[in-house]
C-alpha cells in the first residue's frame, strides 16, 4: 500500500502498490477507506484509567470517556506494573493471561516484544487457535508445511474450486486471477452453505450443509478410486497410506454422502469427475471449512484431493490454504522463549486456549484438551486467571460463547488492560485502556498467508495523540517491571533485523531469504522469497518431488502421528454434536452460521459509519429459508428471537431461499452496537475442533421464534 503524506505530515491518500505482483495496485473496499479509521474522531488518543466505582459493562457509544479518566503513560504503566507484580506474587504469574490475535498481522506487532514480556514475567502462554489452527494442523499433517500454489498461478487453472472460502469477500486479491482463468475457459465451483458474492458469481454453487465437508471429500475419493481417475504414478512416488485410505473411502458412496451433504448422488459423482479430469485443477480451500467440530478432519480430507489426482504436477493446479509456512522468521530471536527460565517459574508457563476464554475467565479450566483427557474433566492446571492483558484483538466481540466471556470480564477480582485504537466491546470492561497505533504509524515487517513476498511496512505518519505501538508499549512496561535484559530496549529496526536474521554480510540467514538485505527491502518494499524470484522461468510448484517434512517424508493419507494421539489416522465423517443429526437438534433444530462481513475485518471497521453503510443490507439480520420461516410463522422483515442454552439475540428476519433449509445465518458485529449489547457469539460455543482445538463458530444449533 502506498500512502501519500502532505506537507503537514497528514496522510491524504492510500492506494495499492502497482508494482506488487499480487495486489497489483488495488485495495479492497474496506482498506481503500483506511484513512477514515486513521483519522476517526473517536480514536483513543491517551491512556485511560477506569474511574473508581464505575461498574464494568457495555457503555453508551460516544460516551465511553465518562467512565474513564485520562492519565499519563507514566502513570498508566506504573499502575499496571504494580498490579501485575502484586497479582504474580499473590496467585503466581500464570494467573496473568495475555490475549491477542493478529492486529494488522505485522511480524513485530503480532508476536515479538509482547512474547518476550510474558515469557520473562511467567504469564500464561496463549494457544492462538481462534482462526486457523484446525486447518493449519490438518494441512501440516498431510504435507508437513503450509505451502501451496502461488496466488499468481491460479490464473493458469482450468478449474478452480473455492471450498469453504469466500474469495470475493475475504480474499479479493485472488479474484483477478480467478477472472483471468475464467476468461481462458476455467470453471469456478464454490462449496459453501451460504450464497456468498463468490458463490453467486460461480459456475456451480454447491450449498453444502455445514460441517459435512469431510463426507463430501471422502465421497469424491470414493468415486475417483472407483473410476480409476487417480494418478497412480504420483501416488506411488509421493504419498503414504493409499491402501488404508482406499479401504476407508469404500464406505462413502455417493448415496450416503448425498444424504449428509444435501446434494444429489449424481452431483457428488459429477464433482469428483470434473475435479479429477480437468487440468490444471486448483483448490482454494479456506478456513471457513475448519470452523466446525469435524473441521480439522474436513480440512485434512480436502487437502488430500490434489494428492490423489496428482494435481500438483500441473502448473496452476494444486491448492492453497495458506502460504505462511514459507516465511522462516527467526522466532526464537523475536520471542525469546529462553526468558521463561528467568521468570519466577523457571520454565515455560502453562498454555490457555484462546477459543475457550469464557471457561478460563469463569475459572472452569484452560481449554487444554490433552490435559482434559488425562483428568477426565475440564483441565485446570495452574491458577485461575486474575489479570487479562488484551491487545490485537477484541474478544468482547469475536470470542465464542460471548455471554460466558462477559461474565468473566465482569468479575470484580479480574484486572483487565486493553491496548486498542477504539472503544470496543472489550474496552468497556477494561481497568486501563492504552492507545494503539495503526500500521501507518509504526514500522513492521510482513509475511503473508496468500503470497510469497516479504514486505517492509514503513511508518508513514506520526502516531496521533499519545498512541503507541505494541513494541513500544511492551518494551516500556518491561522496564517498569524491572526486567533488565537488553532485548526490552530493542528498536523496531533492530527487531526487523533479528526477524530476518541478518548476518555479517548484510544478508538474511533465514531459509529462502538469503538474498534479502535491509537495503533491498527499503528500496523495493517487497521482495519475493528465493523460490519465487523467477516465477516465469522457474515456477514454484510445491509437492511434486522430494521428501516432505512429515513423519513418513511423504504426503500422508494415513497419519501415525494422529493415531499416536488416539485419533483416527484416516479421515472420517463425524456429524457435529451441534448439527441436525444430534440429540440437541430436538430443541434447537436450526444450524446457525455466524458469518463475517465482506466490508469489515472480523470486528475491525464495524464502528465506522462508511463501512457500516456498505453492510446495511445484512446487518442485524437473520437469514432464514422460506420453509423454516413458514414453519415458525415468520415473515420477511419481522423481529425474531434467535436462541439456545447459551444465549439469546434479537434480529430481523430476512427470507433467503438460497440457504439450505435448516440453516440460518447472521453476521458478526460489535455487541455494543446492537440494542441488547449482544452479538452472534452469544450463541456460539466453546466446543473445540477435532484437530487443533480451534473454535467451532459454524457448528451452532439454535431455535428461532417471532419476537
Ligand atoms: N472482507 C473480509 N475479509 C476477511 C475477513 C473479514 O472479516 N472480512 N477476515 C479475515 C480472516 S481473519 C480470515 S481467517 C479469512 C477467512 O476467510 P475464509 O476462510 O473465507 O473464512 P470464513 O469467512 O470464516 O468462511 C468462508 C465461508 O465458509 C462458509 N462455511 C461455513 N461453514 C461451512 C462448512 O461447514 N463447509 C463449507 N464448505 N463452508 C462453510 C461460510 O459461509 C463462509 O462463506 O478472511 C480474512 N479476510
Ligand atoms: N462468530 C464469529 N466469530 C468470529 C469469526 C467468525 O467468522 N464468526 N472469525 C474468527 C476469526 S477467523 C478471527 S481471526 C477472530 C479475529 O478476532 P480479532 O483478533 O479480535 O480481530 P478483530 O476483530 O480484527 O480485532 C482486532 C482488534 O485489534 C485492534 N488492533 C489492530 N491493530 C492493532 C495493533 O497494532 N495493536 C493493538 N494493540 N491493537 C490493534 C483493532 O483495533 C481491533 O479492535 O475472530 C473470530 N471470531
Ligand atoms: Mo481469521
Amino acid at each position: 500500500m502506498l500512502v501519500t503524506v502532505d506537507g503537514n505530515g497528514r496522510a491524504v491518500k492510500v492506494q495499492g502498490d502497482p508494482s506488487q505482483p499480487v495486489t497489483n495496485g488495488f485495495l479492497c473496499g474496506k482498506v481503500a477507506k483506511y484513512l477514515d479509521r486513521v483519522y476517526a474522531p473517536d480514536r483513543i488518543l491517551y491512556p485511560l484509567k477506569r474511574k473508581a466505582g464505575v461498574a464494568k459493562g457495555p457503555l453508551v457509544r460516544g460516551r465511553e470517556h465518562e467512565a474513564f479518566e485520562r492519565v499519563s503513560w507514566d502513570e498508566a504503566l506504573g499502575g499496571i506494573a504494580a498490579r501485575l507484580k502484586e497479582t504474580a506474587e499473590r496467585y503466581g504469574p500464570e494467573s496473568i493471561l495475555p490475549y491477542s490475535y493478529a492486529g494488522t498481522i505485522g511480524v513485530l506487532g503480532y508476536g515479538s516484544m509482547d512474547r518476550r514480556f510474558f515469557h520473562r514475567l511467567g504469564g500464561s502462554q496463549l494457544a492462538r487457535t481462534i482462526c486457523a489452527e484446525a486447518g493449519g494442523q490438518a494441512w501440516k499433517l498431510v504435507y508437513g508445511k503450509k505451502l501451496g500454489t502461488p496466488t499468481e498461478d491460479f490464473k493458469l487453472a482450468k478449474l478452480i474450486v473455492a471450498w469453504g472460502g469466500n474469495i470475493h469477500g475475504n480474499n479479493v486479491h485472488l479474484w483477478p486471477m480467478v477472472e483471468q482463468a475464467r476468461r481462458n475457459g476455467a470453471r469456478l465451483i464454490v462449496i459453501d452453505p451460504y450464497r456468498t458474492r463468490t458463490a453467486a458469481l460461480a459456475d456451480w454453487h454447491i450449498a453444502i450443509r455445514p460441517g459435512t465437508d469431510a463426507a463430501l471429500a471422502l465421497g469424491m475419493m470414493n468415486v475417483i478410486l472407483r473410476e480409476g481417475l487417480e494418478d497412480r504414478a504420483y501416488i506411488e512416488a509421493m504419498t503414504h497410506g493409499i491402501e488404508q485410505l482406499a479401504a476407508r473411502v469404500g464406505d462413502y458412496t455417493p448415496e450416503r454422502v448425498a444424504s449428509w451433504t444435501g446434494m444429489r448422488p449424481g452431483e457428488v459423482e459429477q464433482l469428483a469427475r470434473e475435479y479429477a479430469t480437468t487440468r490444471p485443477a486448483a483448490l482454494r480451500m479456506n478456513y471457513g471449512v475448519q470452523r466446525v467440530e469435524n473441521g480439522g478432519t474436513a480440512a485434512r480430507a480436502i487437502a488430500m484431493l490434489p494428492a490423489l489426482t496428482g494435481a500438483w504436477k500441473h502448473r496452476g493446479g494444486g491448492g492453497q490454504l495458506s502460504t505462511s509456512g514459507a516465511f522462516a522468521w527467526d522466532a526464537n530471536a523475536l520471542e525469546r522463549p529462553d526468558l521463561a527460565l528467568r521468570s519466577p517459574l523457571g520454565r515455560l508457563a502453562r498454555t490457555v486456549n484462546m477459543s475457550a476464554l469464557g471457561q478460563a475467565l469463569e475459572k472452569q479450566g484452560t481449554g487444554n484438551r490433552e490435559q482434559a483427557k488425562e483428568d477426565n474433566e475440564p483441565a485446570n492446571s495452574g491458577p485461575d486467571v486474575h489479570a487479562l492483558f488484551v491487545y490485537n484483538s477484541n474478544p468482547g466481540a469475536v470470542a465464542p460463547n460471548h455471554n460466558a466471556v462477559v461474565r468473566g470480564l465482569k468479575r470484580d477480582d479480574l484486572f483487565t488492560v486493553v491496548h486498542d485504537l477504539f472503544f470496543t466491546d472489550t474496552t468497556d470492561y477494561a481497568d486501563y485502556i492504552l492507545p494503539a497505533t495503526t500500521f501507518l504509524e509504526h514500522t513492521d515487517i510482513q509475511g503473508a498467508y496468500g503470497h510469497y513476498f516479504v514486505q517492509l511496512s514503513k511508518q508513514a505518519i506520526e502516531p496521533p495523540g499519545e498512541s503507541r505501538s505494541n513494541v513500544w508499549m511492551f518494551g516500556q512496561l518491561a522496564q517498569r517491571m524491572g526486567f533488565e535484559e537488553d532485548c526490552f530496549r530493542d528498536t523496531p529496526e533492530e527487531m526487523i533485523r533479528q526477524a530476518l536474521a541478518i548476518g555479517d554480510d548484510g544478508h538474511s540467514t533465514n531459509a529462502e531469504m538469503e538474498h534479502i538485505t535491509m537495503e533491498d527491502l527499503e528500496a523495493k518494499g517487497h521482495v519475493p522469497l528465493a523460490f519465487h524470484r523467477e516465477p516465469e522461468s522457474k515456477p514454484f510448484q510445491p509437492f511434486v518431488s522430494g521428501s516432505l517434512p512429515t513423519p513418513s517424508g511423504k504426503i500422508e493419507f494415513y497419519s501415525e502421528a494422529l493415531a499416536a494421539q488416539g485419533l483416527d489416522p484416516l479421515p472420517v465423517f463425524v456429524p457435529a454434536v451441534e448439527s441436525r443429526w444430534s440429540e440437541g437438534a430436538k430443541r434447537y433444530p436450526l444450524e446457525f452460521l455466524s458469518r463475517k462481513n465482506d466490508n469489515y475485518m472480523n470486528s475491525t471497521f464495524a464502528n465506522l459509519d462508511g463501512h457500516r453503510k456498505m453492510e446495511a443490507r445484512t446487518s442485524q439480520k437473520l437469514e432464514i429459508h422460506p420453509l423454516d420461516a413458514e414453519a415458525r410463522g415468520i415473515n420477511d422483515g419481522e423481529a425474531v428471537r434467535v436462541f439456545n442454552d447459551r444465549g439469546l439475540i434479537h434480529l430481523t428476519a430476512m427470507i433467503n431461499g438460497d440457504l439450505p433449509s435448516g440453516v440460518v445465518a447472521g453476521r458478526l458485529d460489535w455487541a455494543k452496537l446492537t440494542p441488547d449489547a449482544v452479538n452472534v457469539n452469544a450463541l456460539t460455543s466453546e466446543r473445540l475442533t477435532d484437530i487443533g482445538a480451534g473454535a467451532t463458530f459454524y457448528s451452532t444449533l439454535v431455535e428461532v421464534a417471532k419476537a
